[in-house]
């Protein structure tokens, strides 16, 4: 049986300062992204080994294969953990700040310029009602990236879309430095992005 292990984070908990503050990513780290390891550890347990051979994220692409009795806690936890995970990639204190490569053509072609992409995804981030996360995905069935906005921790997986760059607008993610001013933290957000793994994922993708 697979057992999932909380992540090391690729750089400690005071380099993203200022933009993503010290205690609130130890916390959501340690604490929040942990109880979603426990939780999904948990009720693959409760279900059986042997039912689930595959990687959480295949699983979240077929969720039809979990007992329907266990499929919503997996789709949570085994969300919450999928998705934290590539947060914490996807953020560095080297920011290249900007696109590069095949990914900033692609933005381009999509959005028109990657200040328009940004003001797309920044807008959609801020509207998501409750707790949710904003995604720049590939969309392997028509070979295109789209914007597209989740719940809660609903995985881009599910919809059989592959997560590029997630951002994470539960308050859990900014409530201590920004309170609810989530528009603050999504504008500071920007200046983290680790454009360089993004435009990778990318490129391994779209070969
Ligand atoms: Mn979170």
């Amino acid at each position: 049986m697979v057992h999932y292990l909380l992540p090391r984070l690729p750089y400690a908990y005071d380099e993203l300062e200022p933009f993503v503050d010290k205690d609130t990513l130890q916390i959501h780290h340690q604490k929040h992204h942990q109880a979603y390891v426990d939780g999904l550890n948990n009720t693959l347990e409760q279900i059986g080994g042997k039912s689930h051979p595959q990687y959480i994220s295949s699983i979240l692409s077929d969720l039809n294969i979990i007992p329907e009795s266990a499929r919503n806690a997996v789709n949570f936890f085994g969300g919450g953990f999928e998705n934290h995970k590539l947060f914490w990639e996807v953020m560095s204190p080297d920011s290249d700040k900007k696109p590069g490569g095949r990914l900033a053509d692609a933005i381009d072609v999509y959005f028109d310029s990657f200040d328009s992409f940004k003001r797309i995804f920044s807008n959609l981030s801020l509207s998501i009602q409750g707790s949710g996360w904003c995604w720049l995905v590939f969309n392997p069935t028509y070979n295109k990236i789209e914007i597209i906005t989740t719940t809660n921790q609903d995985s881009p997986w599910t919809m059989r879309k592959i997560p590029l760059l997630g951002l994470d607008v539960w308050e859990h993610a900014y409530y201590l430095k920004y309170q609810n001013r989530r528009s603050d933290y999504i504008d500071a957000w920007w200046n983290v992005v680790n454009w360089e793994y993004v435009g990778n994922r990318f490129s391994e993708l779209s070969d």
